[in-house]
């Protein structure tokens, strides 16, 4: 019998142990400067978030999960994979892996995460989903240039954050992510597509803002360290020229008190109707939306020495 993870109600491996007291929680927190310069630019990168035994765990069951056979391939919210004989072949693109593996699971009660991510959004917060995305060696597809929350406005308002965090080092070899720095500053643009033509978006932008894009800027990692992204940042990435994978896993949070904003034709529906539902207006909640961390979370008593979005 197959479970779903999402179901479950602690964590399942001892993979993220969690903090018992206010200086195991301040070890991780982000400096002043740090925060500042998500506010001001629309990012933050090279955030160390993952050690060796838990990047293990978490290749690990990617490997298994990039097989279109594995137990629990039913619980993705999305699931787009070329379906590739060798598993480093494999082009994978799948929402859901936190009720499907272990690590995956657990890895959003991480507990550098969910410091990080308080100070970038500046409250408590819920899950909205997790991505992975796997791009194998020479390989020619990209990600195509958008903003996150043009795919999310079935929730509102817009209080959400990305991280992405490498599961190999990202470089520009092998097909690393981009950002334009300050385009959060843009307001949100008309959606134009993920996969196929990397500039289709320039259709939609300003002469001013297509000027921006020679500012744009490789988000190079190491295995293990994240990026955190504003929901408007405009970023994508390019082919994978060199001969090493380049995996990733995601997790996209909205402040608690998000609403559904989901209408009933459909018209903002996300790609695969797989997504737990809330009605148009109730705020996301329950099972499939848990709370990472509480509005209320003292850290051990030290929540007025952690800088966030609010403070800079
Ligand atoms: O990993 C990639 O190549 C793209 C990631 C992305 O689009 C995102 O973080 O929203």
């Amino acid at each position: 019998m197959v479970t779903d993870l999402g179901l479950s109600k602690s964590l399942l491996t001892e993979l993220f142990p969690q903090p018992q007291n206010a200086e195991e929680w301040l070890q991780y927190a982000l400096s002043e400067e740090k925060v500042r310069q998500f506010k001001e630019r629309g990012y933050l990168h090279k955030v160390s978030l993952l050690n060796e035994r838990q990047l293990e765990a978490l290749r690990d069951q990617l490997a298994e999960m990039v097989d279109p056979e594995h137990e629990g391939r039913e619980f993705f919210y999305e699931y787009h994979s070329n379906e590739s004989e060798s598993v480093d072949q494999v082009l994978f693109h799948a929402l859901g892996a936190w009720r499907v593996r272990p690590a995956f699971h657990d890895i959003l009660w991480n507990p550098a995460f969910r410091m990080a991510a308080y100070q970038l959004l500046g409250s408590g917060f819920r899950l909205f989903h997790d991505q992975l995305f796997s791009k194998p060696a020479k390989h020619g597809s990209v990600v195509a240039w958008h903003q996150d929350y043009s795919y999310w406005t079935w929730t509102t308002p817009m209080a959400h954050l990305t991280c992405w965090m490498g599961l190999d080092d990202a470089d520009t070899e092998n097909g690393c992510m981009y950002y334009v720095p300050d385009s959060h500053r843009w307001g949100l643009l008309e959606k134009t597509g993920l996969a196929g033509d990397m500039d289709a978006v320039r259709e939609v932008l300003t002469p001013e803002q297509v000027s921006d894009f020679d500012n744009k800027i490789p988000v190079e990692v190491k295995a293990g360290e994240a990026a955190f992204h504003h929901p408007l940042m405009m970023h994508g990435s390019y082919e994978n020229c060199s001969d090493r994978q380049r995996r990733a896993t995601l997790i996209n949070v909205f402040a608690d008190g998000v609403v559904s904003n989901r209408e009933n034709d459909g018209t903002n529906a996300p790609g695969a109707d797989n997504y737990p539902r809330v009605p148009k207006g109730a705020q996301m909640g329950g099972e499939y939306y848990p709370l990472l961390l509480d509005s209320d979370e003292t850290f051990g008593g030290f929540t007025e020495s952690i800088p966030t979005v609010n403070d800079v």
